[in-house]
């Protein structure tokens, strides 16, 4: 048995979507990979490096790359896995803890994440993706091409089936906890509990490993890294003095995942404090209690006082109103948050498939840039002259619309994934204007994180709580293991080091 599955109903209807589209209208290119071809007796020297053109780690912190001739060993740090990747047609080097060998370059790979999917495509390789875990909620125009063609989803309701489409792969790209340790074409990636934003963007890396695109994935990161540090310099020396607070929240409706008791939720993903703040703005912080959980609406609202922009990234999606009630607010023209008085709570879930999954859990991990410039978008919608629309993110006060990516969006079916970033270098930031709506209640020259003191919050509500801290409403959650691939992609933007 792989995964306990459970997908939404949407997604299990879009499974059974029938196939139109026409075959693949492009074919991939070669362009930016190296050593393309195995290696035959007449062009066997292992004296000879295949790959003269290597990644180096700059950033991630959870896996490494060694070269050597005919063979690179990949490792990580968390799930003290070694992967040993070795040239087709070579012999199989020997390497001490060895949790698997995989000739490349694959030619033949499945992913469970939407992460994992997204680096695939940004390096151009997806013609080499047979199976895909998350097919339904797929919001990439060319992989939900691909499905509709090429690409066969997992039959997660069929475990049996799953495994024999995992054995047809060279490899599987999963995250821990997710496949059979008995499976030998396993990879495990961890992107999603990188601490920096620029690290989890540099897992490219680590997928280029295996299809010898290591020029590519370089081209790409270098770009990325250029780019984000761009936005964040003039981000920062334009908006110093001049900084929302930014929260991330979310509440769970009662259900079996949490014992029917809803809770509310403000995530520290370290992530989240590198683009907040490199985005010329103020994270929420708070001290006095480990968990970022509450058990009640109350003592979340207090945290949320001084808060100028919430994101909600709440799983289910609620219109404005049913948020506000959800967060305990019954008339908005009762209280004075300035999130509120301003209208300034966006949700991640602008972009999304027919299905209803969200591009949030796709390319904001593969692109740091974009997602720093969307942050920048939201904190000071007027940097740019014109003022900025959000890739991602929607005013849900606002009650912006829902952009649906189909299949017909793709244009280039084998093309690298685009980058949806602007060239940083050719954008002039505007000066703010603190007299403006947008900094309405915003805090002139703080230029440190807002810090909440969880132990003072009141708590109105203890009685169905026996078991959490009496002082703040705060409870530790235990979370399920990653039950399903929604449920992990979901992780993987949280921030799992958060949970
Ligand atoms: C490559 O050379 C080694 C000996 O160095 C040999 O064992 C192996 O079979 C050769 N591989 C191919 C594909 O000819
Ligand atoms: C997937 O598995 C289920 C249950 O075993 C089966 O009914 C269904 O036909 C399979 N779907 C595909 C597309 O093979
Ligand atoms: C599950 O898949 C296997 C392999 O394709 C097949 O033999 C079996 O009948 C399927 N089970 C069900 C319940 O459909
Ligand atoms: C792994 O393989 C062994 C031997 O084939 C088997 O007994 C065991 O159940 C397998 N474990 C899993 C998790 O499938
Ligand atoms: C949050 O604030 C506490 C208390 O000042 C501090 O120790 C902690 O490092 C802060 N967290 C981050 C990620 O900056
Ligand atoms: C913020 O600092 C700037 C420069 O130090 C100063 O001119 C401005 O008056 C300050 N604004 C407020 C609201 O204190
Ligand atoms: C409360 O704590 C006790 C002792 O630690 C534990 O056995 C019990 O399951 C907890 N109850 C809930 C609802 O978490
Ligand atoms: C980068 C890194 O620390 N990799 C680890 C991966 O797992 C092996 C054990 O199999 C460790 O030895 C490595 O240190």
């Amino acid at each position: 048995m792989k995964f306990a599955f459970t997908l939404s109903l949407a997604a299990t209807m879009a499974l059974m979507a029938p196939p139109h589209a026409s075959a693949a209208d492009s074919t991939p290119s070669t362009k930016g990979l190296q050593s393309t071809k195995c290696l035959t007796s007449s062009n066997n020297n292992s004296n000879t490096d295949l790959y003269p053109i290597k990644s180096e780690v700059k950033y991630a912190t959870l896996f490494s790359i060694d070269y050597h001739n005919t063979y690179k060993v990949v490792n990580n740090l968390s799930t003290k896995d070694t992967y040993v990747l070795y040239q087709c047609g070579s012999d199989k080097p020997s390497v001490k803890d060895a949790s698997a060998y995989i000739p490349i370059p694959v030619t033949s790979a499945s992913a469970w994440a939407t992460t994992a999917a997204i680096f695939l495509e940004a390096l151009g390789v997806q013609d080499d993706i047979k199976n895909l875990g998350t097919a339904p909620s797929m919001v990439s125009a060319c992989l939900q091409k691909l499905l509709e063609t090429v690409i066969e989803p997992f039959n997660e309701s069929n475990s049996t089936a799953v495994d024999q489409q995992e054995d047809t792969n060279t490899v599987v790209f999963s995250m821990p906890g997710g496949s059979d340790s008995n499976i030998t074409n396993t990879a495990y990636s961890v992107e999603y509990l990188e601490p920096s934003v620029l690290g989890r963007s540099e897992w490219v890396k680590f997928f280029a490993a295996f299809f010898n695109a290591e020029e590519r994935a370089n081209t790409l990161f270098e770009s990325i890294d250029t780019n984000y540090d761009c936005f964040s310099t003039k981000a920062n020396k334009e908006y110093n003095d001049i900084r929302p607070v930014i929260a991330w929240t979310n509440y769970a409706a009662p259900s079996e995942y949490n014992d029917n008791k809803a809770y509310w939720q403000v995530s520290f993903a370290d992530y989240k404090y590198d683009i907040v703040r490199d985005a010329g703005a103020r994270m929420l912080n708070t001290t006095g209690a480990k968990s970022t959980i509450f058990s009640t609406a109350k003592a979340f609202l207090d945290a949320l006082e001084e808060v100028d922009i919430v994101i909600d990234e709440s799983f289910e999606s609620y219109p404005y109103t049913e948020l506000l009630k959800n967060y305990g607010i019954s008339d908005p023209s009762k209280v004075d948050y300035s999130w509120v008085t301003t209208g300034r709570v966006f949700r991640p879930d602008r972009i999304q498939s027919t299905a209803g999954g969200l591009g949030w859990f796709e390319a904001p991990v593969a692109f740091a840039d974009a997602l720093l410039q969307d942050l920048i978008g939201i904190a000071h919608p007027k940097f740019v002259k014109d003022g900025y629309n959000p890739i991602w993110f929607r005013n849900l006060a606002k009650n912006e619309a829902v952009n649906v990516i189909t299949a017909a969006d793709c244009t280039d079916i084998y093309a690298q994934r685009k980058n949806p970033v602007s060239e940083c270098s050719s954008i002039d930031f505007q000066t703010p204007n603190p007299s403006d709506s947008d900094y309405s209640g915003v805090e002139q020259n703080e230029t440190q994180d807002l810090i909440y003191d969880i132990s003072k919050s009141k708590i109105i509500n203890d009685d169905d709580n026996k078991n959490s801290s009496k002082s703040s409403g705060a409870i530790s959650l235990k979370l399920n293991a990653f039950g399903s691939a929604v449920l992990a992609s979901v992780a993987a933007m949280l921030g799992a080091a958060a949970m």
